[in-house]
């Protein structure tokens, strides 16, 4: 079947010009720092966020881990929301990997202040971790595909300042952010020492992810990319799809969240469907299952057997996202989906 695919905007496919460029892409050993498209991909991305420089990565989770693993010893904290990426779907790699305690703070829509922070921040004693890092995640999948709030993101690097922390955006879609907001990708950047940002959502390629900050934290990623075995060689076929993304699929992020608009405020009108339409501002649609008796695997087998796929997002709770392979019709065609699937549940 054709399927209607809503389960993440990880499943887009390359298309034909971006294959022509993939196939078209000058190549040389990445390792030896010899591959020229990676190396235009690595530039054109610090340009784009202000920044001295980046680095290409496999993908976003280890994206997350280079940054964090880079600027922290095992045993320090890590103070973060608790419905973020790194906390739950990272397979606790940070934990893991890098020795990382997580210190949670309760957010909303996936957002948190300073003034959350503040009392978290451990005193310099011989007995406990050393808060190391302050992370936020843009826009925050979990919640929905939120925003953070720019005034929230300069008291937090405000406060890390004062105590010398380090800040970590987890940016894999903050493309979406950006497009969203206009605030400036730059403007988000700098507030952070390290930035992750995803090229295989959104933009739709078909992986990569970018680590971005100064020359000195670059340097040391590109060790910490490699002892974790990410160092790649004639990646610049890969690298050039980045380019085809950011120069072609950026602007046209709107198209998704004017999607994501128009199939939850047709949710909204379902009985059984509860969703917080406030919550959709990007390209992330969550909503809970409320009718009594049914289960989020009924409905979510029913959606598939019309030919609609999205994910369990939780016990009671499905997330649908829109994507560059889903159009204006795909999504009326899968509001229809969604209102027989509920009548038939009836
Ligand atoms: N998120 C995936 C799943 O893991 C849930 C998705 O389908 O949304 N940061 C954020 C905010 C993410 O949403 C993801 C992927 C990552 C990091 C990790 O990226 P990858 O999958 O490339 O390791």
């Amino acid at each position: 079947m054709d399927y209607l695919d809503l389960r993440s905007d990880t499943v887009t496919r390359p298309s034909a010009k971006m294959r022509q460029q993939i196939a078209a892409a000058e190549v040389g050993d990445d390792v030896f720092e010899d591959d020229p498209t990676v190396k235009r991909l690595e530039s054109m991305v610090a340009a784009l966020f202000g920044r001295e420089a980046s680095l290409y990565v496999p993908s976003g989770s280890m994206a997350n881990l280079v940054c964090l693993h880079t600027v922290s010893k095992p045993g320090d904290e890590i103070i973060c929301e608790e419905g973020c990426h790194v906390f739950n779907f990272e397979a606790a790699a940070a934990a893991a990997i890098s020795g990382l305690l997580f210190h949670i703070v309760r957010g909303e829509r996936g957002a948190f202040t300073a003034d959350k922070v503040r009392p978290l921040i451990r005193p310099e004693s011989l007995h406990s971790p050393r808060t190391r890092i302050i992370e936020i995640e843009n826009t925050h999948n979990r919640a929905g595909g939120t925003i953070f709030p720019l005034d929230d993101i300069r008291e937090l690097h405000r406060l890390a300042g004062e105590y010398n922390l380090k800040t970590h955006l987890d940016g894999a879609r903050i493309w979406n952010a950006h497009i969203a907001t206009g605030v400036p990708l730059a403007e988000y950047a700098q507030y952070f020492d390290t930035v992750a940002v995803c090229l295989s959502k959104g933009l739709g390629a078909p992986i990569g992810s970018m680590v971005i900050g100064d020359h000195d934290f670059i340097r040391e990623a590109r060790r910490t990319r490699k002892m974790f075995g990410g160092g790649m060689r004639q990646v610049g076929i890969l690298a050039a799809a980045g380019i085809y993304a950011i120069e072609n699929n950026l602007a046209r992020l709107a198209e998704d969240h004017e999607n994501a608009r128009r199939l939850a405020e047709a949710l909204a009108q379902i009985e059984g469907i509860a969703i917080d339409l406030e919550a959709v501002q990007t390209n992330i649609v969550i909503f809970d299952v409320v009718r009594a008796g049914y289960s989020v695997e009924d409905v979510l087998a029913g959606l598939k057997e019309k030919g609609v796929l999205a994910v369990p997002f939780g016990e009671r709770r499905i997330r649908c996202v829109t994507h560059l392979d889903i159009s204006r019709s795909d999504i009326d065609r899968a509001i229809k989906v969604f209102q027989g699937v509920f009548e038939t549940l009836n």
